[in-house]
């Protein structure tokens, strides 16, 4: 047999570097370690010497990069003592809390915005036991209100505002050098509230930079501090997507309506505005919009080229990376990574509208399938 080995999600693996104390109650699912899939049939289409990896976050274990913040989020509230939770969310989130929160043996509060959610990120919510409040409203005033209410009540947010979220989400930065043995050229990433690409800066920077560390000592028993060398000495530019109808960082201005067929990214209000501008500006990198045509038509293109089912607002990287690379932002022979932020399966009534496959009825006899599949070969 080979040796055993349980992965036990990202603060064990990367505890050397996220603020959790060696005796604090882990909350965990075992997120993280998700896969860095190359995507080799698309790179021959689209040519230019271009190296391009999907880093699918629909493999974590809610289907979403929200669960690598949530950990953190959910394992800090619980050693501070609190009971409840809170967030405002387009679905990803929420679904997200309400797992962490039913694992922890605490409540969760979710406002979602009326009828915008997609279905799966609702299922999930409720089934897991959240306390799952509808406001008629969107993301933005969610937010405002969620804000408002944990002011003035012992629960505490776990929105991206939570610093600890971000410092979860960092991972997948780590994990992306981890497994390529270098920082890529480039990183596409989507925004909707920012938080994301923030983290990434942040954990891009990390692995590029000495950092203080502490680690119990092999030659006294108590615990050193010491530098932590750089791991890489290159950091990507960032390169992040809005859908058109909801694209305030394009704009230069929040946005009071924001609307997309990528209801996760359907945010007029980001609250890491300057956060991600600094990973914007620092890294040399750009923030460009995607119609919502354009966001669909990617997100086919990854189902039947690759095999890899993500929602519509995690393709909005691999379509922004591919018209930056048509239109020469992204130079020729560039190692590209892209985040695929999200799960196709949490908004099947959007993969059935838009797929062209359609279903072929027939009577339940061999020959009537016979035929389908000759017509269809
Ligand atoms: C699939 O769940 O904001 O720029 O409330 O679900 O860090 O906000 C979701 C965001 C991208 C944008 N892709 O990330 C929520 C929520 C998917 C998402 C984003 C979200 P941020």
């Amino acid at each position: 047999m080979n040796k055993p080995y349980h992965y036990q999600g990202l603060i064990e693996r990367y505890r050397d570097r996220l603020p959790v104390a060696d005796s604090t109650r882990i909350i965990s699912l075992c997120e993280g370690d998700t896969a860095l899939i190359r995507l080799s049939n698309i790179e021959k289409i689209i040519g230019h010497g271009i190296e391009l990896y999907a880093k699918f976050e629909g493999q974590n274990p809610t289907g979403s990069f929200k669960d690598r913040g949530m950990t953190m989020a959910v394992t800090q509230a619980v050693s501070e003592g609190s009971e409840a939770i809170i967030c405002a969310s387009t679905g990803n989130t929420s679904a997200s809390a309400a797992a962490y929160a039913a694992r922890a043996g605490i409540r969760a509060f979710v406002l979602i915005p009326e009828g915008k959610i997609a279905l799966g990120k609702l299922a999930q919510a409720m089934i897991e036991g959240a306390c799952v409040i509808q406001i008629k409203g969107n993301f933005d005033d969610g937010m405002r209100i969620v804000k408002e209410v944990a002011s003035a009540a012992p629960v505490t947010i776990v929105n991206s505002i939570n610093p600890y979220r971000l410092q979860g989400q960092k991972t997948a930065a780590f994990e992306i050098i981890d497994a390529l043995g270098r920082a890529p050229d480039v990183h596409g990433i989507p925004v909707g509230n920012a938080g994301n690409i923030s983290a990434y800066w942040v954990g891009f920077s990390e692995y590029a930079a000495v950092t203080p560390a502490t680690a119990a000592c092999a030659y006294c028993d108590d615990v050193c501090h010491y530098e932590k060398a750089a791991v890489v000495d290159t950091r990507p530019r960032m390169f992040g997507y809005q859908a058109a109808g909801a694209a305030p960082f394009v704009l230069g201005k929040m946005v009071d309506d924001p609307e997309t067929v990528a209801t996760a990214i359907r945010i007029g209000r980001p609250q890491s505005w300057d956060l991600a501008w600094a990973a914007i500006n620092e890294s040399g990198g750009a923030i460009a919009s995607l119609t919502d045509e354009e966001i669909l038509q990617t997100q086919r293109l990854l189902a039947e080229k690759e095999g890899v089912f993500c929602e519509p607002a995690s393709a909005i990287s691999i379509g922004g990376v591919l018209r930056d690379i048509e239109n020469g932002n992204i130079p020729e022979g560039s190692l590209i990574t892209c985040t695929l932020t999200g799960h196709g399966l949490k908004d099947p009534d959007t993969a059935i509208q838009q797929s062209r496959g359609g279903v072929i009825e027939v009577p339940a006899e061999l020959d009537a399938v016979k035929r389908a599949i000759v017509d269809n070969l």
